[in-house]
C-alpha cells in the first residue's frame, strides 16, 4: 500500500503507528486526520512534520465532506481508524461524547470509505482495506480461571466506552456483510509504552510517583490486564492491514497478565533503581474507591494472528515496562507540557 489515511494519529497508539510507518519506510504517504481532542498531542509527531511523506490534517472523522475529499485527493488505499474517545473513567462520567465519536462519527467515516471504494476500478476495490482498531473490552470481563478471549467470544461490553466500541465493531461488520467493504477489525488488550496520555494506569503511576503524589489503586488492586507493548500492537495492525483477510477479526494480546498491584509495584521498583532519591516509591500506594462496574480480568488468546499472519510480540513486559519508565524520565518536558496544559497551544493557535 502506498497511501494510507490514519485517523487519531496524534494519540498514543496512532502516533506510534505513524512513526513506525515512516521509520520503516513502509508507505509513500501517511495522511493523519485528528480532531486534536485533549488526547491528541501534536508533540507526538513534531519531529516528522517536515517529512514530505507525512501530512497532518486537523478535523473530525465525522466530517464526511472532509474524509471524502482526503480519500480522493490522496488516492488512499488503506484506512486505519484509531480515532476514538478511549478512557473508561471518562465514559463513566460522561458517556455521550463516546457515542458521538466512537459510533456516529465512525459510521460517517465508514460511509465515506464505502462511497469512495464503490467508485474505484476493480483492482483498487480488490486491494483497498479499512482497518478498525478495537479493544478486548468489547468481550466484557473474565473470571480468574476463564479461558482468554478469542475471535469467537461473545460480545458483552460493560462500560459505556466498551459499549461504544462494540457498537462500532458491529457497524464495521455490517459494512462488510451488506456492502462488501473490505474491512478488518483488530481487538487488542491493554497497551503501554511511550506517549500514552497520563490518565491511563501506567503513565499516571510513573508521573505521580516521580512527583511524590499518591498512587491511586482502585479496589484491592487484584484486577488483571494483559499488557502489550505499543510497538508490538502497531506491527500487528500493519500485518492485519496488509495481509489480513477482509471481513475477519484478529485478537491481539501480550500474554502478559498482571494484577494492577503487580504493575504498580514493578513501576515503583524500577523508579527506586532509576530515581533512588524518592525511594521507596511504593510507600505512595493508596487503595481508593473502586471504578463502578470495574471489569475483573482481560486476557487475549492470539492464536489466530500468530498462525495466519506470523505475528508475535517482540517485547516482554519486564523489559518493555523499564523502557517505558525510561522514556518518561527522558521526556519530562512532554509530561510537563501536558500538566500545564500547553501541549496543544501552538497547534490550536493559542500561543
Ligand atoms: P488516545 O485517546 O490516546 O487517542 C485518540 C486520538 O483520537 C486522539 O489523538 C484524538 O484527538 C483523536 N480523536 C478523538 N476523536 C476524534 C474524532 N472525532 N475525529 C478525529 N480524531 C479524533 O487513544 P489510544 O489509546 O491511542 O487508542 C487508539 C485506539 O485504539 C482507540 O480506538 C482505542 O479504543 C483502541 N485501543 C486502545 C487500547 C489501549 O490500551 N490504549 C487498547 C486496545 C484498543
Ligand atoms: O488511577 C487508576 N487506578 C487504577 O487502579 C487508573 C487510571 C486505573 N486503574 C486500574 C483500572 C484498570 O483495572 O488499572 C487498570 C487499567 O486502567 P486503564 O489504564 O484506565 O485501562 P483500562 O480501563 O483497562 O482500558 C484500557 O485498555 C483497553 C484502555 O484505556 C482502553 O482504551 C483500551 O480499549
Amino acid at each position: 500500500m502506498k497511501n494510507i489515511l490514519v485517523t487519531g494519529g496524534l494519540g498514543f497508539i496512532g502516533s506510534n503507528f505513524v512513526r513506525l510507518l515512516l521509520e520503516e519506510g513502509e508507505v509513500a504517504k501517511v495522511v493523519n486526520l485528528d480532531k486534536v481532542t485533549y488526547a491528541g498531542n501534536p508533540e507526538n509527531l513534531t519531529d516528522w512534520e517536515d517529512d514530505p511523506r507525512y501530512l497532518f490534517v486537523q478535523g473530525d472523522i465525522g466530517d464526511g465532506d472532509l474524509t471524502s475529499s482526503l480519500l480522493t485527493t490522496h488516492e488512499i488505499e488503506g484506512v486505519v481508524n484509531f480515532a476514538a474517545e478511549s478512557h473508561v473513567d471518562r465514559s463513566i462520567d460522561s458517556p455521550e461524547p463516546f457515542f458521538q465519536t466512537n459510533v456516529v462519527s465512525t459510521l460517517r467515516l465508514l460511509d465515506a470509505a464505502h462511497r469512495f471504494w464503490a467508485e474505484l476500478p476493480s483492482a483498487g476495490r480488490e486491494s483497498f482495506r479499512f482497518l478498525h482498531v478495537s479493544t478486548d473490552e468489547v468481550f466484557g470481563s473474565l473470571h480468574s480461571d476463564d479461558p482468554a478471549f478469542r475471535e469467537t467470544s461473545a460480545y458483552a461490553p460493560n462500560s459505556p466506552y466498551a459499549a461504544s466500541k462494540a457498537s462500532a465493531d458491529h457497524l464495521v461488520r455490517a459494512y462488510h456483510h451488506t456492502y462488501g467493504l473490505p474491512v478488518v477489525t483488530t481487538n487488542c488488550s491493554n497497551n503501554y509504552g511511550p506517549r500514552q496520555f497520563p490518565e491511563k494506569l501506567i503513565p499516571l503511576m510513573i508521573l505521580n510517583a516521580l512527583e511524590g503524589k499518591s498512587l491511586p489503586i482502585y479496589g484491592d488492586g487484584g484486577n488483571v490486564r494483559d499488557w502489550l507493548y505499543v510497538v508490538d500492537h502497531c506491527e500487528a495492525i500493519w500485518l492485519s492491514l496488509t495481509m489480513g483477510r477482509p471481513g475477519e477479526t484478529y485478537c491481539i494480546g501480550g500474554d502478559s497478565e498482571r494484577t494492577n498491584l503487580e504493575v504498580v509495584d514493578s513501576i515503583c521498583s524500577i523508579l527506586d533503581d532509576l530515581r533512588p532519591e524518592g525511594s521507596p516509591h511504593d510507600q505512595l500506594k493508596a487503595f481508593v474507591q473502586d471504578r463502578p462496574g470495574h471489569d475483573w480480568r482481560y486476557a487475549i488468546d492470539s492464536t489466530k494472528i500468530r498462525a495466519e499472519l506470523s505475528w508475535s510480540p517482540k517485547h516482554d513486559f519486564t523489559q518493555g515496562l523499564r523502557t517505558t519508565v525510561e522514556w518518561y524520565l527522558a521526556n519530562l518536558s512532554w509530561c510537563e507540557a501536558i500538566a500545564d496544559g500547553n501541549y496543544q497551544r501552538e497547534r490550536l493557535g493559542l500561543s
